[in-house]
């Protein structure tokens, strides 16, 4: 399984934003990818597409052929979200898309039934992104056991939300992956 997490580059969209150079990968990515790597799943591959065009992300997403992306979806950068879905869907139809974060928590419903977004993830992502993926790797259909997912049946195209998965808050402390990559782009260029 091929796994694309995105940090959407919203400096470029919102001109009075202070992070020209690019913003530190979010953080909640870096602890996905860091569980879905403990769990065995090394094909990962980070991107925030700073300073790239869309044809640039085109060609980018082209060359890396994800079987699954996973985006960070706020309240500004949703609009960047809806449309790499549906690049990345033109470009391989097959692909799944999957929106976390604060937007995609709170605007499930609205996420999937107006964009090619096959699910959101709800709150803490790191217990639920693992299971989704797996389900998807083993081609399940019915994702309703998963807590804390929003989905699109893909067989009658129902939208369903599941139930919430408790907080574990601090059962996930901040891992090598996270930290390793903060001191770098801290020593690099400071926000
Ligand atoms: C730290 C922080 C920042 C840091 C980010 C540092 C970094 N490198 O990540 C800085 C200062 C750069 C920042 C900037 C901004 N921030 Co800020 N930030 C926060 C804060 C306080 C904590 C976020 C955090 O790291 N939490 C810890 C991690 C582990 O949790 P998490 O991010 O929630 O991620 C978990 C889940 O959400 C989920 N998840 C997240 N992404 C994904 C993706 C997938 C695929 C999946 C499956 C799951 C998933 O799983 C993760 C692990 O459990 C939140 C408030 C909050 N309490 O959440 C605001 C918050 C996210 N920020 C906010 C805003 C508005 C901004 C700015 C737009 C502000 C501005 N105008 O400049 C910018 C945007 C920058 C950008 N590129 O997106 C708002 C978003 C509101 C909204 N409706 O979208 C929040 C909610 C604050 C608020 N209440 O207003 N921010």
């Amino acid at each position: 399984m091929k796994i694309l997490l995105v940090d959407p580059p919203i400096g470029q969209i919102v001109d009075s934003m202070p992070y020209k150079e690019g913003p530190a990968f979010a953080i909640g990515l870096l602890s996905i990818d860091s569980y879905l790597e403990k769990h065995g799943y090394y094909e990962i591959e980070l991107e925030n597409y700073f300073g790239c065009g869309w044809e640039d992300i085109k060609a980018r997403l082209r060359q890396s052929n994800p079987d699954i992306i996973g985006l960070s979806c706020t309240t500004d950068s949703r609009g960047f979200c809806w449309r790499l879905a549906r690049l990345a869907k033109e470009i391989r139809p097959d692909v799944k898309i999957v929106l976390g974060n604060v937007h995609a928590t709170f605007f499930p419903r609205q996420m999937i039934e107006h964009h090619p977004i096959d699910f959101c993830v709800l709150s803490e992502g790191e217990e639920t992104m693992l299971e989704l993926v797996r389900a998807i790797e083993s081609r399940r259909t019915d994702y309703s056991d998963i807590l804390g997912v929003a989905w699109r049946d893909p067989v009658t195209g129902e939208i369903k939300v599941n139930g919430q998965r408790p907080l574990t808050l601090t059962k996930y402390p901040l891992t090598a992956n996270v930290v390793f990559l903060l001191t770098w782009k801290a020593s690099d260029k400071p926000i």
